[in-house]
């Protein structure tokens, strides 16, 4: 049985000392004893102040939105797997579609992250999803097995018992136009029998498959209510306390 998992990526937004703030008044808000696992991705600069609000709280865990793979070296401006454990951080978001949009991430480079995040014990929750123009050609279930391929391609099934996948169809970030449940649960499908058909069953049952773009508090309902999604990955809604609080409590 998988536990449903809510992960608040906050991207470039708030401060060492605004995150904190959040946090603090988010650990009054939210339930004492949650039976769904919660995380957040602060920016890298305010994982310190983070760690210090959520205090013993354990039950949110702290990751990061990015990371390197090598360990240590001439790596201007980057950031690797043992810098974020040592800050407290259990997972690490890769692959997400800005990096790959933006900063031209691809997935040879996504595949050396994950392999580093695994080695030093972060859990790796690998993003993937399609554009508008790749799903109007009817290529969404190539393009996220090519991505899977890509990013998952030479791991032994037991490398992947900690994996999370968040499919995260690009035209539905920060959109405002959320896939549908239909949609949504087509996609975690093919994603969970290419892991079966890849790997092992195991490993496909195992696999948290979150679904993330423009989830709201009026949406997360519908969608969790699928044993095929195992929780989100969510930006805007969780930068605000009374979005974040109300999503955790459906998720409950
Ligand atoms: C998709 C998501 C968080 P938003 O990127 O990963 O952002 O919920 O704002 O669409």
């Amino acid at each position: 049985m998988r536990r449903i998992l809510i992960v608040g990526n906050w991207k470039m937004n708030k401060t060492a000392s605004e995150a904190a703030a959040f946090v603090r008044d988010l650990i009054k808000a939210l339930p004492a004893s949650p039976s769904v696992d919660f995380g957040i991705a602060p920016p890298f600069t305010a994982l310190e102040s983070v760690r210090a609000a959520l205090g013993a709280s354990a039950f949110i865990q702290l990751g990061a939105q990015n990371m390197f793979w090598e360990d240590q070296g001439a790596y201007t401006g980057e950031i690797s797997a043992p810098m974020l454990r040592d800050l407290g951080c259990r997972f690490v978001i890769l692959g997400h579609s800005e990096r790959r949009t933006l900063f031209g991430e691809q997935d040879d480079a996504i595949h050396k992250k994950i392999r580093a995040a695994l080695k030093h014990g972060l859990q790796a929750i690998l993003c993937i999803g399609e554009s508008l123009a790749q799903r109007e050609r009817g290529t969404t279930d190539e393009v996220l097995t090519g991505q899977l391929q890509g990013g998952l391609g030479g791991f032994r099934a037991e490398e992947l018992t900690t994996l999370s996948i968040a499919y995260e169809p690009v035209w539905a970030i920060g959109t405002g136009r959320a896939a549908t449940v239909d949609q949504a649960i087509a996609a975690h499908c093919t994603i969970r029998r290419f892991l079966s058909a890849t790997w092992t069953a195991d490993v496909a049952d195992r696999a948290r498959i979150l679904y993330g773009g423009s989830v709201t508090p009026e949406n997360v309902e519908g969608l969790l209510k699928s044993d095929q999604i195992d929780g989100a990955l969510i930006g805007g809604a969780c930068l605000r306390i009374d979005s974040f609080v109300k999503i955790a409590a459906v998720a409950q």
